[in-house]
């Protein structure tokens, strides 16, 4: 009787920790790649950004949007909860020179299309960071879209040297981020 009853009892408990785990699982840390947000028909594939050394003042932030929808619409800005400010920024080749701008106006996410921002292309730049990004943290922020309007996000903190998923041989990644910092003068 004592040995049902124990029994009936273990296999409660064991019952009862399994029905736990799937909320737990949903709250603790999900694979890096899995996370991703949506806006409507916008679906922000995870946000990420790159450790940054002491002392650095700028980070860059990176996503993948997809728009799913029938209407463009445009990434105008972010925000990020280290940084003073994010801005959308575009970085290319000019003959043998890798430049930065600002893109006042946003950046088209056109129905139906993929769009990346990652390292030496389209990104979000944090500026005046005001603490250094740790590898393996969360950092709380946000996309604007001009119609989705302000979406919150949390962007991984990826190691320092770490590149896109899918990035190819074309190494623009190598262009260190205190050049950025000079190319944008402040
Ligand atoms: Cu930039």
């Amino acid at each position: 009787m004592t040995q049902i009853s124990q029994t009936l009892l273990r296999s409660a408990l064991v019952a009862g920790f399994l029905a736990v785990l799937p909320a737990v699982s949903g709250l603790a840390v999900a694979p890096a790649t899995a996370h991703e947000f949506k806006a409507g028909a916008l679906v922000l594939k995870h946000p990420w950004t790159r450790a940054t050394a002491k002392g650095a003042e700028m980070g860059g932030g990176f996503v993948t949007i997809v728009n799913t929808g029938r209407e463009a619409d445009r990434l105008t800005g972010g925000s990020f909860a280290l940084a003073g400010r994010a801005e959308v920024h575009e970085m290319k080749m000019e003959g043998d020179v890798m430049k930065m701008r600002q893109l006042e106006g946003g950046l088209d996410i056109p129905a139906g299309a993929t769009v990346e921002l990652k390292p030496g292309s389209y990104h979000l730049m944090f500026m005046k960071l005001t603490a250094p990004l740790e590898s393996g943290t969360k950092v709380k922020g946000s996309l604007i879209f001009e119609k989705a309007g302000e979406v919150p996000v949390e962007f991984a903190v990826e190691a320092i040297d770490a590149k896109a998923k899918d990035h190819k041989a074309g190494d623009h990644d190598a262009m260190p981020m205190n050049g950025a910092d000079k190319m944008h003068g402040g």
